[in-house]
Parts: C-alpha cells; structure tokens; sequence
C-alpha cells in the first residue's frame, strides 16, 4: 500500500457540508484504507477570483494504481457537481464547488500530461501545506523538501483554522463540568 495525500477545496456552496461529504466518500474509496482527514482552513483564493476557499488534507492508504485512484477523484468531484468542460465555469481556476487535487501518492515522481506528482504547485501553497502538516509533520515532498521547510516560505499566505460560527451556541457540554460532585 502506499500513502496518497488528497487536497479538497470549495469556494462555492455549501462549503462545510461538501468538504465533509467528499472526506467521507474518500473514505470508501475501493482497495483503500482512510487514515486521517485535516481539520478545515479558511483563506483568500490564490491566482483565482471569487469568494475564499475552504480546504483541507486527506490521506489514505491505497493499493489503487495513481491514474485510478485519480478516476475516482474525478468521480467524486462530478458527484458534488463540479462542473468541467465548456461553459462559463470551465475557465481554469474558476470558482468551484468542489476540487480534489492528488498531492503524493507515496514518493513517486510521476510528469505526465494527465497527471503530475507531486501536484504542480503544492510547495507553494499555505492551503495545501498547512493542513498536510496537522497529519503528517514529518512529511518529505519528493523533490522540494520537508513539507514544514516549504510552509515558512509562503508565511505570507494567509490561513485561517476554521471555526463552525454555530459552536460557541452549542448548548454546555454537561459532562464537561468538573468538581462538581
Ligand atoms: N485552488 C485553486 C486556486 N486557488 N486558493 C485557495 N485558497 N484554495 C484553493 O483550493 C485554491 C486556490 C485551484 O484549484
Ligand atoms: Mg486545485
Ligand atoms: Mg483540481
């Protein structure tokens, strides 16, 4: 098995509910085991228009080959109803409801035209490094360095943790009270 690193990104719709449904259909991908999923960021598009992006980190383990692992991506992106192709929204780096980005798939260095590993632009990007860091800090990206080295060089990149604004009205955790008795 290998360990294969998926970027998720939206920044249109319901962001919080399709990045949960598209982990969770990570989640059962065939020949795959899911290992962990980021916790979610906030940030401003990067070379790309439109509102901020909600993004996160997958990793799973897979005997899945790239290019099919890949298929499934596209699969699931077409699911949540990202649209590619003709129309407006077929421009590159148009606003999206969901984007899955395969990052790494183990150490292999792959350039074709299909697909690039690892991803293209994944060292220069916070919303990518940031939370492939929470669940693998020790990470090495083939042919760029440890993963903790590239996030300090774009500490201009703004990310901001997110925080469901719903939480702080959450009713009190009764077994989080403690001394009481
Ligand atoms: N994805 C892009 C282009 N720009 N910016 C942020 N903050 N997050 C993204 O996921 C993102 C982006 C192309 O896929
Ligand atoms: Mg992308
Ligand atoms: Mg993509």
């Amino acid at each position: 098995m290998r360990q294969a690193y998926i970027g998720l990104g939206a920044n249109q719709g319901d962001l919080v509910a399709t990045l949960n449904a598209a982990v969770h259909s990570l989640g059962s991908l065939e020949q795959s085991q899911f290992v962990a999923a980021s916790p979610f960021y906030l940030s401003a598009p990067i070379e790309a228009n439109g509102p901020d992006y909600l993004n996160a980190v997958v990793r799973i383990d897979t005997d899945l080959e790239p290019y099919g692992l890949l298929l499934h991506l596209l699969e699931i992106e077409m699911v949540f109803g990202r649209k590619r192709g003709g129309g407006p929204d077929a421009r590159r780096n148009a606003p999206r409801s969901i984007d899955l980005d395969l990052l790494m798939v183990g150490d292999l260095i792959i350039r074709s035209a299909p697909l690039v590993l690892p991803h293209p632009r994944m060292h220069e990007r916070a919303f990518v490094l940031r939370p492939l860091l929470d669940i693998a800090p020790d990470l090495t990206v083939p042919g760029h360095g440890p993963a903790s080295q590239l996030l300090s060089r774009v500490s201009d990149q703004v990310v901001a943790p997110f925080r469901p604004k719903d939480v702080a009205e959450q009713p009190a955790d009764p077994d989080a009270s403690q001394g009481e008795d």
